[in-house]
Parts: structure tokens; sequence; C-alpha cells
């Protein structure tokens, strides 16, 4: 088993949908990585456990993604120095941006960088991960740098393939 370097956590399985773009990125990536369901709220123990335990676990970086009041972030940065970022998951009332408030307006003192609402929020997350691991990590910069060079590569010329 390949140490996870990276540990995708999120308040519900309904963040699921949002922060499988997360992993997906990370294993395209290819960066260890492992997810789980922790809640600020409904399950604080499960939290504490796990943010807590997370240096000693060998993580180098926590993703958080949490949706309405959405504490988890900040709780799980307070419970650990490794690097917190949250991804404001699109609730169903405010669109997100109750998650976006609750998890970008931290006090001074307990830092989370937060990225963008939802599924895109979600890949720069991991991409955000995997540069800073990429910082150590020769390997996975050249894999970095290739995954932007395609992407760069794969932006059109044009908007459409026919002009009209
Ligand atoms: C938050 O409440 C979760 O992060 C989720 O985004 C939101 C709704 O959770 P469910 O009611 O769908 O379980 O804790």
């Amino acid at each position: 088993m390949t140490q996870p370097l990276v540990g995708i956590i999120m308040g519900s399985t309904s963040d699921w949908a949002t922060m499988c773009h997360a992993a997906e990125t990370l294993e395209k990536l290819g960066v260890a990585h492992e997810v789980r369901v922790v809640s600020a709220h409904r399950t604080p123990q499960r939290l504490y456990d796990y943010a807590g335990s997370a240096v000693t676990r060998g993580l180098r970086c926590i993703i958080a993604g949490a949706g309405g009041a959405a504490h988890l972030p900040g709780m799980a940065a307070a419970l650990t120095r490794l690097p917190v970022l949250g991804v404001p998951v699109e609730s169903r009332a405010l669109s997100g941006v109750d998650s976006l408030y609750s998890i970008v307006q931290m006090p001074a003192g307990i830092p989370v960088g937060t990225l963008a609402i939802g599924k895109a929020g979600a890949i720069n997350a991991a991409l955000l991960a995997a540069a800073m691991l990429a910082t150590t990590d020769e390997a996975l910069a050249s894999r970095l740098d290739a995954w932007r060079a395609a992407q760069t590569a794969s932006v059109a010329d044009t908007p459409t393939d026919r002009l009209p």
C-alpha cells in the first residue's frame, strides 16, 4: 500500500459528487491519497481523531470540502499544522455562498486556503496540493508540468471546428 500524502475529507456523503473531482485529479497526477467522510458537527470525535493523527500518519496536506455552515475545514486546520485547503460545496439553499463565506473568513491565526465553490474548487484544491508536494518531489513536478502542458495544448484556437 502506498502511503497517502493527501487526505480528502468531506462533511457528508452528499459532498462526494463534488469532492470526487479532487480525488480524480490526484489520481491523474499519481498523488497517493485517502478519502473519508468526517463531519465537524455530526461526527466531532471522528474529526478530532482524524486531524489529530494526520501528521503522525504521514499526511502532508488535507483537502476539506463542506457545505452550508461549513466549519469542517476551519476545525480541521485548528487541529493540525498541516496545510488545509477548503472547498465550498454548492449548497441547495444558498448555492454555496454560505459555504464559501463560512470557509474563507477565518480569523487570523488559523489559515484555510479557500478555493472556488464546487467542482472547480475541488479540482484546483487537488492541483494546489500537488503543486505544494511538487516543491520537494521532482517526479511529481514533471507530471504536473506535463498535465499543465496537455491542458494548454487542448485549448482550441477558435470556438468551434467549423466557423459560421
Ligand atoms: C454539511 O452539510 C455537508 O458538508 C454537506 O455539504 C451539507 C449537507 O449534508 P447532508 O444533509 O446532505 O448530509 O455538513
